[in-house]
């Protein structure tokens, strides 16, 4: 458990009533290239031996794909020394004014060079067998990205409750269609999400340009996607990792569970309710009374 303060550079109370206000965060040089590596050679790790859970996103005419997985960290060493020893946890537990911060999984995005597949907008909590304010996403790219391919956010979006129709990601994969890992995407709100593509601007959509070592950290009811468009010769490798503040309690959704976590956590003893701890979610971080 870390108590005490690991950063780089701090977390100003700017930082975290941007995070507050906008759902979103850019926190630039908040990792040494002692963490990039190890995630580097962590994805290395991972991408030779994917898990159960794996899945391409698209394969274009070319071959370009774009690669997603994830709870590698169950398995992959460098990923656990990153949870467990970085600056993440506390990031993630100072940004959301956490007393105490779990992780929750980790998940990578790998697009190969030039790959024009941009993710679709969509909510990240809706998805998650966790209900709460209190959830967040740290989105490292481990190679240079233009702001024109790093993940964009719509400032605002994660306030209120999420009620979208939501994309339902399984049937991106071009090889298989008998999706692992989801519940059923039948019952889902009819409101579709807005074409955010089409007037950007209305939506104020940002993003930025960002080096290995920089972070954004966004809310996991905050509205984001776009990512992608590489330009020919870029490629694109992120590691994402998820944390659970104060208020963030397990639930077991009937529909739309993606990756859908509801058994692993019956196994370990977890229901509908709790807040999320054992092995399996780890406290990773503990505010300092001083
Ligand atoms: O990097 C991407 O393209 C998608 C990231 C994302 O959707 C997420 O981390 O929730």
């Amino acid at each position: 458990m870390r108590t005490t303060s690991g950063l780089r550079r701090q977390i100003t109370d700017e930082d975290v009533a941007t995070y507050h206000r906008d759902g979103v965060v850019l926190l630039p040089g908040m990792f040494g290239v002692e963490w990039i590596d190890l995630l580097d050679d962590g994805l290395d790790t991972q991408l030779a031996a994917p898990t159960a859970r794996a899945r391409p996103w698209d394969r274009d005419a070319e071959g370009l794909t774009m690669f997603w997985d994830s709870q590698a960290w169950l398995d992959v060493k460098q990923f656990q020394r990153f949870v467990f020893e970085s600056p993440a946890a506390e990031i993630a537990g100072r940004i959301m004014r956490a007393s105490e911060v779990n992780f929750f999984f980790d998940a990578v995005f790998v697009r190969s060079p030039g790959t024009q597949f941009s993710t679709p907008w969509h909510q990240d909590e809706p998805y998650w067998s966790i209900d709460g304010y209190d959830s967040c996403t740290i989105w490292m790219p481990l190679v240079p990205v233009a702001a024109k391919s790093a993940l964009a956010f719509v400032p605002g979006s994660h306030l209120g409750t999420p009620d979208w129709k939501q994309f339902n990601f399984g049937v991106l994969n071009p090889d298989d269609h008998t999706y692992v890992d989801q519940v059923d995407f039948g019952a889902m709100s009819a409101r579709e999400v807005p074409d955010i593509d089409a007037d950007p601007e209305a939506f104020g959509v940002i993003s930025w340009a960002m080096e290995p070592g920089d972070c954004v950290v966004f809310n996991g009811r905050t509205m984001h996607g776009g990512s992608g468009k590489l330009d020919s010769g870029a490629d694109l490798r992120v590691f994402t990792s998820k944390w659970l503040g104060d208020d963030a309690r397990i639930i077991f959704r009937e529909c739309g569970m993606d990756p859908d976590h509801s058994a692993v956590m019956t196994e370990y003893g977890l229901k509908p309710g709790d807040r999320p701890g054992t092995d399996l979610y780890p406290r990773v971080w503990t505010r300092s009374r001083s």
